[in-house]
């Protein structure tokens, strides 16, 4: 008898702590989508979740089709040819496949039916703003943050025109072209006002620099700067790269109290033929981040890294530097195998004070998905980390949980950035 009681509460505790984790509202600090005011640029729809380059990837694996066929297709078309070979010619098991059938079935849509021009039907009869919201609702997500780029021709004039701010949208400045391409940013800052040279810059080139980044965070109201990095990356180096670091961007990160966001490990173009899905990984040197904290206590870093097998070192670099903040599964780790290892190591490294997901969607419908995935394997890691800690005799309270959650799902992060 006292057995079935141990396991009824058991089975009870369990069950708070999944609820609590698959209810409480999260903020989604790092996608690639955008507030409704940039029209086109905001995808959406079944098209666009067929033609994400995470199955683009998986798809060539199978088509016997030159590249530049596919690529000379329109979206219909390509959307097509991976629904076929993806979904009907075998089994959608991947985690990039089982997202899509996650979210349509989240939507209340019919999967089984294997009918694609009924969802294509579905999505044609939505309106944008109300997709945006019933999505939101759907992943529990209460904020989204962008990823904003200046040096992007398309979403550049928009915010010149200046639009009212869906306040569920914020940003966050993307800078990989003046840290990674200075030769050919350069001229492009020079063009908009920027009094700066293609070479070797000096102070008044690093104050220009400083000048263009206060616009554009300020334009944004943007959260925190962001670039992602080669494995081969260097810091501190005599390359321009690090100097634009040390000398604009940090001092700029400083003055407005905001964090240098750094994704370390992308190979980008390993295969050039696959375009957006040609980027590989590579293991980085993460004393890069060690060097950075540790010559910069007053500025704060964001870092989550592509490598499996960086996670560790990451770990203890945030165990020894309070002013890092490390995040999400990114990528080729956002899969339930890396997700459920790494969440488990950073709780049992670091407690509480990390962010365990983002999203990265590309996609609005997919933020539905990657939330629900994650949330799930959120869950049963924590029930047994809470588990473990009832079993000492210390019983953790519902508040106690909820408090923790929050935490996890954004209130970390925003103590961190300042906010
Ligand atoms: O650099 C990034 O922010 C990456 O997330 C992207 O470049 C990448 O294409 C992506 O979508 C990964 O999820
Ligand atoms: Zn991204």
């Amino acid at each position: 008898m006292k057995a079935i009681f141990a396991e009824a509460s058991r089975v009870l505790f369990a069950k708070q702590i999944e609820d609590i984790v698959m209810s409480t509202p999260v903020a989604d600090i790092h996608t690639h989508l955008y507030d409704p005011a940039f029209g086109d640029l905001l995808l959406w729809g079944i098209d666009d979740l067929l033609v994400y380059h995470y199955l683009v990837a998986e798809a060539f694996r199978y088509f016997d089709l030159p590249y530049e066929k596919f690529w000379a297709l329109s979206k219909t078309e390509q959307a097509d040819l991976i629904w076929d070979a993806l979904f009907i010619q075998h089994s959608p098991i991947s985690e990039a496949c089982r997202g899509v059938l996650t979210t349509l079935h989240a939507l209340g849509l019919d999967v089984k039916r294997r009918d694609l021009p009924a969802l294509r039907h579905w999505f044609a009869g939505q309106k944008v703003e109300h997709h945006v919201t019933r999505c939101m609702e759907l992943a529990g997500v209460n904020t989204i943050c962008m990823s904003n780029s200046p040096f992007d021709d398309l979403e550049r004039p928009v915010w010149e025109k200046g639009f009212p701010r869906d306040d569920r949208f914020t940003a966050a400045l993307r800078i990989d072209p003046l840290l990674l391409w200075w030769p050919e940013t350069a001229p492009k800052l020079a063009k908009w006002g920027y009094k700066v040279t293609a070479s070797h810059p000096a102070k008044t080139v690093f104050s220009e620099v400083r000048r263009f980044l206060a616009d554009w965070t300020k334009q944004m109201n943007a959260y925190y700067l962001m670039v992602s990095i080669p494995p081969d990356f260097e810091f501190p180096s005599r390359n321009i790269s690090s100097k634009l670091i040390e000398e604009a961007v940090l001092p700029h990160c400083r003055e407005f109290g905001l964090p240098l966001a750094l994704m370390p490990g992308v190979k980008r173009a390993v295969n050039p033929e696959l375009e957006l899905a040609g980027d590989g990984v590579g293991l980085s040197n993460l004393t890069i981040v060690q060097n950075l904290c540790v010559q910069y206590p007053e500025n704060k870093f964001l870092v989550t890294a592509l490598a499996r097998e960086s996670q560790h070192e990451l770990c203890v670099l945030a165990r020894k530097f309070r002013n890092l903040h490390i995040f999400g599964c990114w990528w080729f780790t956002n899969v339930p195998v890396i997700i459920e290892e790494m969440t488990r190591m950073r709780l049992e490294l670091l407690g509480l004070s990390f962010t365990p997901q983002h999203s990265d969607a590309r996609v609005l419908d997919q933020i539905v998905y990657k939330w629900q995935h994650s949330r799930r394997i959120i869950a049963w890691v924590l029930v047994e980390k809470y588990s473990d800690l009832a079993k000492t005799g210390w019983q953790p309270t519902r508040a106690e949980i909820e408090r923790d959650i929050k935490d996890l799902f954004g209130g970390a992060f925003e103590r961190f950035c300042g906010k």
